[in-house]
C-alpha cells in the first residue's frame, strides 16, 4: 500500500530534505508551501499522514492545524511537526492544536524516516480498527433485523393459531387452554365466572336468501357486536359455525344475565345494508361457575349449550 505524504513547509530545500530520506516506493508526497495550499490538496487527495512547519507565511502552522482539526473528515489523519524551536510553549501548543508528534530542525535523517514509519503504521491500525468497528456494527444490525423478524413471524403464527380466520376472535383451541387456569384461579379466589354460548337465530335461512358472502359479513358484524359489549378480560370465542362462546372472569349468573341481554339488544338493532329488512336476533344461554361448587370446563360448556337449547325452544332472541 502506497502512504501519502502531505509535505507542508515554505521552503522548498526542506522540502527536497525530506524527500530523499523516502525515495521507496511504497511513499508519495505531495507538497504545499503555506496552510492555504495544504487545506486544497487535502480537499481533493487521500492523505495518510501531514509533515508541518510551523513558521510559514500567510497561513502559518498554528492556523492551519485549526482549521484542519475543526474538519471531521480528518480527524484521523496523524500530523508531525517539523519545528527547530526548543520553546516548550509552543510545543504544547501545537499539541493542544492536534499534532501527534515533533521531529526537531534541521532533520536527523533517520529520526524521521522512522518517525514517519511509526506513525503511518499507528494510523494504519487505527484504520483497520475502524473498519473492522463499522464491519461490526453492520453485522450486529443485521443480526438484530433478522431476530426482530423471526420475533415477529413467531408472533403473527401464534396470534393465526389462536384466532379464527374469518372473524379474528379466539378460537376453541385457545378457549380450552385459557379456560382450565382461569377456573383454577376462580376457585381459588372463591370468584364466579360466567360463560355465555350465543347463536344466531335461523342463520341457514339468511344463507340460502343472501348467499353465504352475505352469511361471512354478517359472523364478522356479530363478532364485533360481541366483542364490544364485554369487557377488556373477557374472551370471545367462536365456538361453531355461527355460535360463539364468550367467558366473563370475575362475572356471576346475574350480571352474565345483565351483558348478555345487552348483547342480544344491540344485535337485535344491527343495520346491515345487505340484510335489507332482515332483522339479526340471537338466543343466549348463560351458565355460571361457581366457585362452592366447582364443575368442569366442559360441565359449564354443556351447561350453557341446555340453555341455549332452552331459548331456542322458547322461540329464540332471548336469554336463559
Ligand atoms: P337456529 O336458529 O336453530 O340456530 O337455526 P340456524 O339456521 O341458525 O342453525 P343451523 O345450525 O341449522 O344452521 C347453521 C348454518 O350456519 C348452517 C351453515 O351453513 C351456516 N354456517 C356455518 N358456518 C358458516 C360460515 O363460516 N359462513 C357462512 N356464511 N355460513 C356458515
Ligand atoms: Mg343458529
Ligand atoms: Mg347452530
Amino acid at each position: 500500500m502506497v502512504h501519502t505524504i502531505l509535505l507542508v513547509d515554505d521552503e522548498q530545500a526542506y522540502r527536497n530534505a525530506v524527500k530523499r530520506v523516502l525515495t521507496d516506493d511504497q511513499h508519495r508526497f505531495l507538497e504545499a508551501a503555506s496552510g492555504e495550499e495544504a487545506l486544497a490538496l487535502l480537499e481533493s487527495n487521500t492523505v495518510n499522514l501531514v509533515l508541518l512547519d510551523l513558521v510559514m507565511p500567510r497561513m502559518d502552522g498554528f492556523v492551519f492545524l485549526e482549521k484542519f482539526r475543526g474538519n471531521g473528515h480528518w480527524r484521523a489523519i496523524p500530523v508531525c511537526v517539523m519545528t527547530a524551536w526548543s520553546d516548550g510553549a509552543k510545543r504544547r501548543r501545537a499539541i493542544e492544536l492536534g499534532a501527534d508528534d515533533f521531529i526537531g530542525k534541521p532533520v536527523d535523517n533517520v529520526e524521521l524516516e522512522t518517525r514517519i514509519k511509526s506513525l503511518l503504521r499507528m494510523s494504519q491500525y487505527q484504520s483497520e480498527l475502524r473498519d473492522m468497528n463499522a464491519q461490526l456494527e453492520t453485522k450486529v444490525k443485521e443480526r438484530t433485523q433478522h431476530l426482530q423478524a423471526s420475533l415477529d413471524e413467531l408472533k403473527q403464527r401464534r396470534e393465526e393459531s389462536t384466532r379464527d380466520s374469518l372473524t379474528g376472535v379466539f378460537n376453541r383451541r385457545f378457549m380450552w387452554e385459557w379456560l382450565q387456569p382461569q377456573l383454577k384461579h376462580a376457585q381459588r379466589h372463591k370468584v364466579p365466572l360466567t360463560c355465555l354460548m350465543i347463536d344466531i337465530d335461523r342463520f341457514k335461512d339468511l344463507n340460502d336468501a343472501y348467499g353465504h358472502h352475505v352469511g361471512d359479513e354478517v359472523l364478522k358484524h356479530f363478532s364485533r357486536v360481541i366483542s364490544k359489549n364485554l369487557r377488556e378480560s373477557d374472551i370471545v370465542v367462536r365456538f361453531g359455525g355461527e355460535e360463539f362462546v364468550t367467558l366473563l372472569p370475575q362475572c356471576n349468573l346475574e350480571n352474565g344475565r345483565i351483558a348478555a341481554e345487552r348483547i342480544r339488544q344491540a344485535v337485535m338493532h344491527t343495520q346491515l345494508p345487505s340484510l335489507k329488512t332482515t332483522q339479526l336476533t340471537c338466543s343466549i344461554g348463560v351458565a355460571t361457575f361457581d366457585p362452592v361448587k366447582p364443575i368442569t370446563g366442559q360441565k359449564l360448556l354443556k351447561q350453557a349449550d341446555k340453555a341455549l337449547y332452552k331459548a331456542k325452544n322458547a322461540g329464540r332472541n332471548r336469554v336463559v
